[in-house]
């Protein structure tokens, strides 16, 4: 229950129309839970339904993706865009290829998108996008036909300046090169309207290391401003094999950690004296998982075929970067009972509701995602420049750019929960702070 009765009734609503949203109503809810500070003080948001605009994507487009595959056989996948938000500039966010996908979890990391976006500080609203199809076990021709088929239709509903997609899970580089090539081909134009792309092609450099490497930049920030401390000498847990665990895990042992936990589908693996990084990278960049070939090599490892043990790792920093619902209110009480007092995310939601409520009780200091993990679609809005000015900057340059956007984004959430007298809710600050300016801008442009 909120203080306010206009959030109750809002998140009634949204509980109510979208009962089987689970994922898109956690969203909505711990979005609503920053809101309670500032709704009653300022009628306008209520007096022009700014809520209840912001938690209904402008557009979702739904679209049946047929394909051939390598044995002649027709299959046929659903492919979706949600045009969650474009009061700040063009939709962007990525794409995700899972055999998860579906509206729910869309629309959750749709909403999620449109604050983190607008925390960059650059010009994009929020979208995400995919489908159903699974690229595990495909082959490059499988992948490349079915990326065709869903161009075809998607292509008449993005541009550089209407929407921008990029990757996510299960959507990496070649995926993205399958697309672009496509869309190119179908309007005869070359423009930046997917970001991650190669460097061969208009991608940015650093693009592939942003969001793991943002992280670590958003890490150092949070433990300079509350112990004035930094990363150097923390035992550091990272869950999930892909490019922003790998990235962190780099990142975080490049800056003095000792990475003592490390998990992927399979189970995890932990060493307080430290794992080694550049085997697990190695593996994990080959094969998309590392754990059992690990436990192969070093067979003395502790091991848990288990991937959420991992929690259970004497720690003082956890990374959770696999995915959404990784960590529930017993994996915090672990995370908390073995020493944890950070946690930062790098996927999006993996932390569900209670564990975040627990977190900020028990004097765990949590950044959500939106904040921490906003690195990867910074540098995304990077290539977007780049592309537009037809240049390309330096290795050096992007990095720059990354550390500033990092620090700016902790300083607004950090002043704005400070603001609010939560000096250390993070998620209070990176909420208020992000809705903000949607708000002014959604506010400027009249009922739309
Ligand atoms: O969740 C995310 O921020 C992303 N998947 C990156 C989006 C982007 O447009 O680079």
């Amino acid at each position: 229950m909120y203080k306010s009765e206009y959030l109750n009734r809002i998140l009634d609503e949204v509980r109510a129309k979208y009962a089987e949203q689970k994922e898109f109503i956690q969203a909505v809810e711990e979005f609503l839970d920053s809101m309670d500070f500032i709704v009653d003080k300022d009628p306008r948001i209520e007096e022009n339904a700014i809520l209840e605009r912001l938690v209904v994507p402008e557009r979702i487009i739904q679209f049946r993706v047929p394909w051939v595959d390598d044995n002649g056989k027709i299959r046929v996948n659903t492919g979706y865009r949600v045009q969650f938000n474009s009061a700040i500039g063009p939709y962007k966010g990525g794409m995700r290829f899972d055999k998860s996908v579906n509206l729910s979890i869309l629309k959750f990391l749709g909403f999620e998108q449109t604050f983190k976006n607008s925390l960059t500080g650059l010009p994009m609203g929020g979208g995400k996008g995919g489908s159903d199809f699974d690229p595990r076990g495909k082959s490059d021709a499988e992948v490349m036909r079915f990326c065709q088929s869903f161009m075809a239709e998607l292509f008449r509903h993005i541009g550089p300046d209407t929407d921008v997609p990029a990757g996510d899970l299960g959507f990496g580089a070649r995926e993205i090169g399958f697309m672009f090539g496509y869309y190119k081909k179908l309007r005869n134009e070359w423009s930046g309207v997917f970001t991650g792309k190669n460097i061969s092609y208009g991608g940015s450099l650093y693009r592939p290391e942003a969001t793991g490497y943002g992280l670590l930049y958003f890490t150092e920030e949070m433990l300079k401003a509350y112990f004035n401390d930094s990363i150097k000498g923390k035992r550091v847990i990272v869950s999930g094999s892909g490019k922003v665990g790998s990235m962190a895990a780099l990142k975080a042992k490049e800056l003095g950690a000792t990475i003592v936990g490390m998990s992927d589908i399979n189970g995890c693996v932990s060493d307080p004296k430290g794992l080694d990084v550049d085997l697990i990278l190695e593996l994990a960049k080959a094969k998309g998982e590392f754990v059992n070939d690990y436990v192969k090599k070093y067979p003395q490892v502790k091991y848990s075929k288990v991937s959420r043990d991992l929690w259970k790792t004497p720690c003082d920093i956890a990374l959770p970067c696999a995915t959404q619902g990784e960590i529930n209110l017993e994996n915090a009480k672990e995370l908390k009972a073995n020493g944890c007092y950070m946690l930062v995310e790098g996927a999006n939601m993996p932390c569900d509701l209670e564990a975040i409520r627990f977190f900020n009780e028990n004097d765990v200091i949590f950044s959500p995602g939106k904040a921490s993990n906003a690195g990867g679609v910074a540098v995304s809005g990077l290539e977007m420049s780049q592309n537009a000015m037809h240049l390309s900057w330096t290795a050096e340059e992007v990095d720059e750019k990354l550390k500033g956007i990092m620090k700016n984004i902790f300083k607004q959430c950090y002043e704005t929960a400070k603001k609010y007298g939560e000096p250390k809710n993070l998620a209070l600050g990176a909420n208020i702070a992000g809705f903000l300016k949607v708000y002014d801008a959604m506010l400027a442009e009249g009922i739309v």
